[in-house]
């Protein structure tokens, strides 16, 4: 038993990377996806999910692991138009599990999702990686530093919807009646609505950790940290309410203990996303190879917890480097991310080898 090596791809005429290529990394057995074209709020038609699986089948992977389906802003606000959104989310969980989806990943953030202020920082051996600089987000407005981020023209970035970031003030305004807790309650209102519509058509909900794991603009950002996952779990005491455990997220805070929310949540983690990140004393971060020496986080260890646990749900390499030259969406070109699977892979195998000693040849 290992866990199910999937691949985020962004789909056709949108992505760098061909499908034929994702088939010849070592032990890739689908890819995770989304609709990208289709605003937060909207349905999404079976005839569009079926344009994906056909694409999909035509190179034997699977479609199991959908990131993401967005949360409409006025879901997260409590404004009483929530309720046509969630109508249309469960209408999409319907839809997606007549294609066989297992996980639906999304996240709880107000207005942004990932945050970082150099998407190709240059390193010293001439990679180039997503950078965050704590003071240049204290020192940006809001429009400025989303500005900064959709310079990036050639492809547009999930999280980082134009259409939604045109009303930014707005927004802003709305999101000052909402407070932590208040944020807590519309997502247990969101929660309580969605879980059962997920049970009754068995797809495990993954929610993503904030990115970075902290509050930025005064917005509140409330999936940070052990207890709060915990707290997530309890507000809605259901299997079908999980975690997406991505390690490079909640690994901007040295205070996090990944392998220990791992052996914690264990059960309750549907989608594993790992990557490391070499935190510096100042709050900046940048994120790094998988190895273990090049970065803050222990993947060893991590990858570690998860064969302890005997972790057989879907996991990913996160985000990578763009090295020799590739050009691609940041933070997600073949290379790296094909290297870090190799490595999270080499980790595995020995595990298992230690654990079954001589007999062991191969899953
Ligand atoms: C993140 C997010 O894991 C990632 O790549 O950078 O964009 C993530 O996809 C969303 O927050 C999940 O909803
Ligand atoms: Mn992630």
């Amino acid at each position: 038993m290992a866990m199910e090596m999937v691949f985020r791809w962004f789909g056709e005429g949108n992505d760098s990377v061909p499908l034929k290529y994702i088939q010849q990394i070592p032990g890739v057995k689908g890819i995770v996806w989304a609709l990208h074209d289709i605003s937060a709020g909207e349905t999404w038609t079976l005839d569009r999910i079926h344009e994906v699986k056909n694409i999909a089948d035509q190179h034997k992977f699977n479609i199991d692991v959908v990131e993401s389906v967005n949360i409409h802003e006025d879901i997260k606000l409590g404004l009483p138009t929530r309720k046509k959104y969630i109508e249309a989310y469960k209408k999409t969980i319907e839809n997606l599990s007549k294609v066989g989806v297992k996980v639906i990943c999304y996240n709880f953030m107000p207005i942004f999702d990932w945050v970082r202020t150099d998407l190709f920082k240059e390193s010293e051996d001439g990679s180039t990686a997503l950078f965050y600089e704590k003071s240049k987000v204290e020192n940006l407005k809001p429009e400025d530093l989303a500005n900064q981020i959709l310079e990036n023209k050639e492809f547009t970035l999930p999280g980082w919807e134009p259409e939604r970031l045109k009303q930014l003030a707005g927004l802003f305004e709305a999101y000052k009646n909402v407070s932590e807790e208040k944020l807590w309650e519309n997502l247990q209102f969101f929660l309580e609505e969605i879980i059962p519509v997920a049970e009754k058509n068995d797809i495990k909900m993954a929610i993503h950790p904030d990115d970075p794991p902290w509050p930025i603009y005064g917005l509140p950002r409330i999936i940070t940290n052990k207890k709060n996952l915990q707290r997530l779990l309890k507000i809605v005491d259901n299997p079908y309410n999980g975690l997406t455990l991505c390690s490079g997220s909640l690994g901007a805070n040295p205070s996090n203990n990944i392998p220990e929310m791992i052996r914690d949540f264990g059960d309750r983690i549907y989608f594993a996303h790992i990557r490391n990140l070499k935190r510096f004393d100042n709050g900046d971060f940048i994120e790094t190879s998988h190895k273990n020496s090049d970065g803050s986080l222990d993947i060893v260890e991590i990858v570690k917890a998860y064969h302890d646990i005997g972790f057989t749900g879907y996991a990913r390499p996160d985000h990578g480097r763009h090295i020799w030259d590739e050009e691609c969406r940041p933070g997600y070109g073949l290379n790296d991310r094909a290297l870090g699977i190799m490595y999270l892979w080499g980790i595995w195998d020995s595990l298992t080898k230690v654990k079954e000693g001589a007999s062991y040849v191969g899953n």
